[in-house]
């Protein structure tokens, strides 16, 4: 079977190859501008199945498979996911990736072509438990290795200053250490339009030049093998974090070399480079190629400070994707000058031009000194992005507004025209056509196909809305839908789960400002309030799936609570007819695929202010589900278009949220002593209901003792309201339908074609490459 998979993917691979040497020629030869996409991550998942549909191969493959009697679904269940990513920032980088082919537009994808993914996750005795993810055991059908397109990084070593006749200083570096890097290349496939782009992954491997002096043969080996071996998790702990800079350096100097030594053959400078490509930095973590180019085009092609920073700075596009401080990346100044000596000269010159100008601008020297790129012995890479790019943008408007008024106000104040918002997408076709046929099937029926390249027409289903044979239609879809989850969580975890209750569904990382705690700590509330009763409104299935950081003890505490109390309330023979709790082990791309089309509800529940979009409730509005939410990210404009009777809004907003932490007035505590149902809820942590005293620790300390820094407690009364809202709204299914259909009609704003078309337009500036004649 496994034989079978790599013949198809090859197959369907070497089909697309004649469109992807197409695609490279026309660019060529238009002289094109081209986007590069730098990211750490791109959570690519299965790509057989989205391959062969963007190809229009895939009915074609599928009768052919069934004539020789192969299921071609079992085919697609031995591809293993490609999960190079953490989460929302590289499954979106997957889905930009995706839209950018199918809009038709040229460009790569840049990153690393790691040995193992992002872990996999097992549940042992309730906890998590982390193992190597070997995405590549069975080989990768999709990648072809380009060893003529190597080029070498340089680690390390000592500067070397020379004087020219000129009186011009040359940097060289001299006893460094050199790393062979490789691309592996993937076709990226647009939709039916032949269209054909590169996601290009660097593997290091060991380089023929000398070693350094003092190094050792055998751990610069093991050293070089390490380089590309794993994923950070996005809150990793200082231990390997070198390895991390090591990587970033590692994969933005491979890709800049090799982009101007292309463009050195062809063109007779470097002063066109902002009219041909722009080098987009999916976060800080590839900040380094801002540094990196002016490196090059000084120390290898020779240009003077003020004309390489000029070309540098029209090159570069920067998104940020969060405001939570431990997530802004900062790096030790002694880091990147051992490391990276030259790269850390060039830091600290963009640094002191910058300090100068803000201070030309403003007279002010403190706040010249406070908007430093270089503080406190770290090197502060947000601020370099900043000053390194003609565009800074955020991924949802309420983030946008964020940045301008709060964490990024003093380089806005001076430099509002860099400052934009793009909201981030899905890729409707991933999520919708090609993973939920049996939605797409009734929506084709009423709305014709036009939305599967054009996603604004689903709104050609508002008129469909109140048609109560359409809205049973829609209902028997959710259901088959939902009997596909509860078939595969009755084979996973040995739950039989009521198709007929309504799913409830929170699925992402676990992060305390996610707050899966809120959710847990209604679901504690609901299991003590049957008990008593003996009696509920309706039946629900709570469903969670998230991965917790290896180190981050808070959300690891949080996942063990979750199965202690699905533990609880599964095994009780009266709650549990009611409610059931579910928690699906190892949350990932192709997972998702099955949850997302089977949710009721979808849970968007972030302290406001604090999820920069959330690309989860998107996927679950366009599978017509209702958001129960709070007024943030991404949830902001999914209210603006589906209005207050089709989605459920609770809690602080972000405005209450600032104020709150300005004022210090928040006392958990106090919410704690004062209220009845929350100081149950929070006493069950400790009085052996769910486990032994000092189990949920973490998450008790947390509330009490730390203040509750995510208001879950401020928050719970209102959250509680919000569900009985929704159990009532459930009640009436035509009309629960309605709401659900309408959330589908609006989610047209949400494709990643539209996330594309606002960055070609805004900031990237690039032409569609025409499709060709047959
Ligand atoms: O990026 C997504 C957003 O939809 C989410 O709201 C946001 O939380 C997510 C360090 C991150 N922000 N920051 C990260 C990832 C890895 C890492 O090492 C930070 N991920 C997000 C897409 O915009």
């Amino acid at each position: 079977m496994n034989e079978q998979y790599d013949i198809l993917g090859t197959m369907v691979r070497d089909y697309a190859s004649i469109y992807w040497k197409e695609t490279k020629e026309k660019t060529q030869q238009r002289k094109s501008k081209q986007v590069f996409y730098f990211s750490m991550e791109f959570l690519l998942g299965r790509l057989l199945v989205n391959n062969m549909q963007n190809l229009g191969i895939y009915h074609i493959a599928r009768d052919g498979l069934q004539d020789l009697g192969i299921n071609i679904h079992e085919l697609e269940e031995k591809e293993t996911d490609a999960g190079l990513g953490n989460g929302g920032l590289g499954r979106l980088a997957a889905c930009l990736m995706d839209s950018l082919a199918s809009c038709g537009y040229p460009g790569f994808g840049v990153s690393i072509r790691y040995e193992y993914g992002f872990f996999r996750q097992k549940i042992v005795n309730g906890r998590q438990v982390e193992v190597p993810d070997q995405w590549l055991s069975l080989g990768n059908v999709w990648e072809i290795r380009k060893p003529k397109h190597a080029v070498e990084v340089r680690f390390y070593g000592e500067i070397d200053r020379r004087q020219d006749e000129h009186g011009r200083i040359h940097f060289q570096l001299k006893n460094c250490e050199h790393v062979r890097c490789v691309p592996y290349d993937i076709p990226i496939i647009g939709y039916k339009n032949k269209i054909t782009n590169t996601l290009r992954l660097w593997s290091a491997e060991p380089s023929s030049e000398n070693l350094p002096r003092d190094k050792d043969f055998h751990s610069y080996l093991n050293e070089t093998r390490e380089l590309c071996h794993g994923l950070y998790p996005d809150d990793s702990t200082e231990k390997g974090k070198l390895l991390r800079l090591k990587q970033q350096y590692f994969f933005v100097s491979a890709t800049l070399q090799s982009v101007l030594r292309n463009h050195a053959r062809r063109n007779p400078d470097f002063e066109n480079l902002p009219e041909l490509y722009v080098f987009h930095l999916n976060d800080t973590h590839p900040i380094l190629a801002i540094p990196e180019l002016m490196r090059l085009l000084m120390d290898e092609y020779l240009y003077e400070w003020n004309d390489a920073w000029e070309i540098t700075r029209r090159c570069f596009a920067y998104t940020n994707h969060t405001v939570m401080t431990e997530a802004l990346e900062r790096w030790p100044i002694n880091f990147v000058q051992t490391l990276l000596p030259r790269i850390y000269l060039i830091i600290e010159e963009i640094n002191r031009r910058f300090e100068k100008q803000v201070f030309e601008m403003t007279g002010n020297y403190d706040l010249a000194r406070s908007m430093s790129i270089i503080k406190d012995q770290m090197i502060h890479m947000a601020p370099m992005a900043i000053v390194g790019s003609y565009s800074v943008n955020g991924v949802a408007q309420l983030h946008s507004d964020i940045l301008k008024a709060d964490i990024f106000n003093n380089y806005y104040t001076l430099f509002p025209e860099k400052f934009f918002n793009v909201t981030n997408g899905i890729t409707h076709r991933r999520w919708l056509v090609f993973f939920n046929r049996h939605l797409t099937k009734l929506l084709t029926s009423l709305i014709g196909n036009t939305f599967i390249s054009d996603a604004s027409d689903l709104s050609k289903l508002v008129a469909h809305a109140d048609d109560p044979s359409v809205q049973a239609a829609f209902l028997q879809v959710k259901q088959i839908r939902k009997d596909i989850l509860a078939k595969y969580i009755l084979a996973h975890n040995g739950i039989a789960v009521d198709v007929n209750s309504l799913f409830d569904v929170q699925v992402k990382r676990l992060h305390s400002y996610k707050r899966q705690l809120l959710n847990v700590f209604h679901i504690i509330y609901q299991y003590f309030k049957i008990k008593n009763e003996q009696n509920s409104d309706i039946k629900r299935t709570y469903i969670f799936a998230a991965k917790a950081a290896p180190s981050y003890r808070f959300a690891k505490n949080v996942i063990e609570l979750i199965n202690a109390v699905a533990a609880k309330v599964n095994n009780d023979a009266i709650v549990s007819k009611f409610m059931k709790v579910v928690f699906i082990e190892n949350y990932d791309v192709s997972k998702a695929e099955i949850i997302m089309p089977a949710a009721d509800i979808s849970e968007q529940i972030s302290t406001a202010g604090k999820e920069a979009s959330g690309t989860g409730n998107m996927k679950m509005m366009l599978n017509g589900a209702i958001t129960l939410g709070t007024l943030d990210g991404a949830n902001v404009e999914i209210h603006e278009l589906v209005k207050d009777e089709n989605m459920i809004l609770f809690g602080l907003r972000s405005e209450d949220v600032t104020r709150l932490y300005q004022e210090h007035r928040y006392n958990a505590y106090e919410i704690y002593r004062n209220d009845a149902n929350i100081r149950r809820i929070i006493d069950s942590l400790k009085d052996g209901t769910f486990g032994p005293e000092s189990a949920f620790d973490e998450i008790y300390n947390e509330i009490i003792y730390k203040n509750d820094e995510f208001f879950v407690l401020q928050d719970f009364n209102d959250y509680v309201k919000a569900q009985q809202t929704a159990a009532i709204w459930y009640q009436n299914q035509l009309q629960w339908a309605k709401k659900c259909l309408l959330n589908i009609a609006f989610a047209g704003k949400f494709s990643s074609d539209r996330t594309i078309r606002d960055y070609v337009e805004n900031i990237w500036q690039l032409k569609e490459i025409v499709e060709y004649e047959d």
